[in-house]
């Protein structure tokens, strides 16, 4: 990895002479063989040959230069840039967010796609991460720090510290077993480890009487994890790039995708070590494998003379800080009532291939024939805010420029699910409690808590189960905006929906660079046409890639199969499940059921 910092013109737009650095990087991407936990050797994602990839630290108004290319053998690949807004007002481009098949083409095996942006107003903790498949699961990740001379906060020395999860097994086998009818219940794979800074051993050296700031980021796949450390305290200051009125807790919450930054004060004078604890959420677990260590110990160094620290535990996760009643440092008030109000509906369930998918409004995400961002550049004129052309099954909805937008998720779901949103943060103006029984969704006429004044703002937000949230934003970056689950299983189970904002005024100043297009064509992907690559009949979605179709009515395999399993093996014992078609080669689902059916049957278990 190399940086140029080259210095540009003086910036003649604002009028006021600002140096501007690129940070300029040349990334080929390759499996690396590494063994994160020491228990298991296996090939992650690196760049040039490393793993892990390396921190980007810019500072605000920089401008980043990325030119990636495509080492995998047999993958394609892509990167976004979580948490960055890329407006094309401030001279941006939509094309530079990263998810495939939503803002650009999948870059093929020796292709090269440049991604080329400026960081006009932003600063924080951000990271960047694969946005192809659940890629990033297998290290493809790393964060992005955006300084601030201005920062209202002082410290001494600043830490970046990622947290993740760790799959022995592939990403694309654990998500083929995943994505299995062997797995109705879509029971989320059980990561083997979680990481500190994608390692088991880190070391994080203090000194007496100093302040640190502690960036954290959970870059894991699936499961948040509670942080907290003996003896010290944290004072949030920011969260997702969004600077917080300081707020003290002992222990954090964060989910995969979600950044907080604290500060720490170090102990006046010490000569012994200290505990800084990562907690699995538990809960998110189906199951807790034998052996699978849910705390994880790293050593906060005073004295390296001294012992190894023991593992510190606290009574219990409750108090956790609960990020809705943070408050933005710039104080911006709640968005007066909406323009537009949307409703998530999220719930998992089997569709006819006996696979568990996860649903928006019963619509489970399946990528378009062409990236969205095409279809938007490309459409007639009187098309382009007609969210059908963008595909029946993407969940898109067209919003208008400056409107304020009121997004609604309901969880009818019992797993917490942390969701994203690209090009913005939003207003977090409800958070529901989690629900053990049955789903809570939310009432516009009694919401379960007053409005806040001033609403936190973040672009990570937890869902908890079987409960609900509500966002407010301004829909003022014209660009194609995914929103989906950061956990990239559910991401996987099709957890997505699509805001095409702005078409009009997105295509008046978003221009397709010739980067695009040729990315476009190696992946044999037209530029023109609807979801489903028609360009001569804009209305027809005849071709438009689709989700197997629903199980028969009444039918649900869950219960069904949970069934059969038992029956059979009460009745045959495991010998018979074999014999019946848990055969992947040999049956097709048609078949496999009804033979199941005719067995339940036959034992009486089913009219
Ligand atoms: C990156 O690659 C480009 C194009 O191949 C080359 O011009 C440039 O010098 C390289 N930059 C670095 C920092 O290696
Ligand atoms: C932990 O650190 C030791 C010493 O630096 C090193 O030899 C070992 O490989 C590390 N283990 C892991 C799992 O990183
Ligand atoms: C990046 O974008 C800037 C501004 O449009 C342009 O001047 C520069 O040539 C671009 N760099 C690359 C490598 O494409
Ligand atoms: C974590 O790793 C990054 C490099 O990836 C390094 O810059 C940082 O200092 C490490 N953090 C700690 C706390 O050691
Ligand atoms: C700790 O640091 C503060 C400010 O730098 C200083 O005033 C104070 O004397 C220090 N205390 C000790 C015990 O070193
Ligand atoms: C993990 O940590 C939590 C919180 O400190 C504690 O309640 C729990 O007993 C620990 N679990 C294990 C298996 O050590
Ligand atoms: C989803 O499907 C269920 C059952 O068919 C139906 O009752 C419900 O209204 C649908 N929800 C939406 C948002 O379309
Ligand atoms: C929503 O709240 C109103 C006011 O309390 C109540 O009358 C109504 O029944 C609630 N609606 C639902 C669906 O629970
Ligand atoms: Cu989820």
């Amino acid at each position: 990895m190399k940086c140029l910092d080259v210095f540009l013109r003086l910036s003649f737009v604002t009028l006021i002479a600002l140096a501007q650095t690129t940070h300029e990087y040349n990334f080929t991407t390759g499996w690396v063989k590494a063994n994160p936990d020491g228990m298991h050797e296996k090939n992650m994602i690196g760049f040039n040959g490393a793993w892990p990839l390396p921190d980007i630290h810019i500072n605000k108004g920089d401008r980043v230069v990325i030119r990636l290319t495509n080492g995998l053998q047999n993958l394609k690949t892509s990167l976004h840039f979580h948490g960055l807004f890329h407006k094309v007002s401030e001279g941006n481009q939509n094309e530079m967010d990263g998810p495939e098949m939503v803002t650009q083409c999948p870059i093929s095996p020796g292709d090269t796609y440049i991604y080329n942006f400026t960081v006009p107003d932003q600063v924080g903790t951000f990271w960047y991460h694969s946005h192809s498949g659940a890629q990033y699961t297998d290290g493809m990740r790393a964060a992005l720090i955006i300084h601030d001379d201005g920062a209202p906060f002082e410290y001494d020395r600043d830490l970046t510290i990622q947290i993740s999860d760790l799959y022995h097994k592939p990403y694309f086998q654990v998500m083929e077993e995943f994505l299995s009818r062997y797995n109705p219940t879509g029971a989320e794979p059980v990561p083997q480890n979680v990481l500190l800074n994608n390692t088991v051993n880190a070391t994080i050296n203090f000194e007496p009487n100093k302040t640190y700031l502690l960036r954290f980021l959970n870059v894991g796949n699936f499961i948040s994890q509670y942080i907290y450390m003996e003896d010290h305290e944290f004072t949030v200051v920011e969260v997702d790039g969004v600077y917080v009125k300081p707020k003290t807790t002992n222990l954090l919450y964060i989910a995969t995708g979600q950044r907080v930054a604290v500060l720490v004060h170090s102990q006046k004078t010490s000569s012994r070590n200290y505990a800084l604890m990562q907690g699995m959420d538990a809960t998110m677990l189906d199951v807790i494998t034998p052996g699978l260590q849910l705390n994880r110990t790293t050593k906060i160094e005073y004295d390296s003379g001294s012992n190894d620290v023991s593992e510190y535990f606290i009574d219990s996760y409750k108090d956790a800080m609960n990020d809705f009643y943070l408050e933005p440092l710039d104080k911006m008030e709640i968005l007066d009532d909406y323009d537009y109000q949307i409703t998530l509906d999220v719930k998992m369930d089997n569709l006819g291939n006996g696979v568990n998918y996860a649903f928006f409004n019963n619509i489970t995400y399946v990528a378009p024939k062409i990236p969205t961002l095409s279809t938007v550049l490309s459409a007639p004129e009187d098309l382009i805010s007609n969210p059908w052309i963008y595909g029946d099954n993407i969940n898109a909805f067209v919003l208008e420029h400056g409107e304020v937008i009121e997004l609604v998720v309901n969880n009818y779901d019992d797993n917490r699910h942390p969701f994203h949103m690209h090009g913005h943060n939003f207003q977090i103006i409800q958070k529901s409690q989690g629900f053990d029984e049955d789903p809570v969704p939310y009432n516009e006429s009694a919401p379960i808590e007053a409005f806040p004044g001033i609403p936190m703002r973040r672009d990570t937000v937890v869902l908890e189960a079987n409960g609900h949230v509500v966002f407010r934003f301004v829909a003022d970056n014209p660009g194609v905006w995914m929103f989906h689950c950061h956990v990239d299983w559910h991401l996987e189970q099709g957890l997505a929906a699509v805001f095409v904002e702005a078409p009009k005024q997105l295509r008046a100043m978003e221009q397709l660079s010739d980067n695009y297009k040729q990315v476009c064509r190696n992946s044999n992907m037209a530029l023109k046409g609807n979801a489903a690559g028609d360009f001569r009949d804009w209305l027809n979605l005849e071709n438009l890639p689709r989700q197997p179709a629903p199980l028969p009515e009444g039918f649900t395999l869950k219960g069904f199969l949970a069934l059969a399993v038992s029956v059979l093996i009460g009745i045959w014992g495991l010998y018979t499940i074999v014999q019946y078609g848990f055969n992947e080669n040999k049956q097709d689902d048609e078949e496999l059921y009804s033979k199941l059916k005719k067995i339940l049957h036959e034992a009486g278990q089913l009219e």
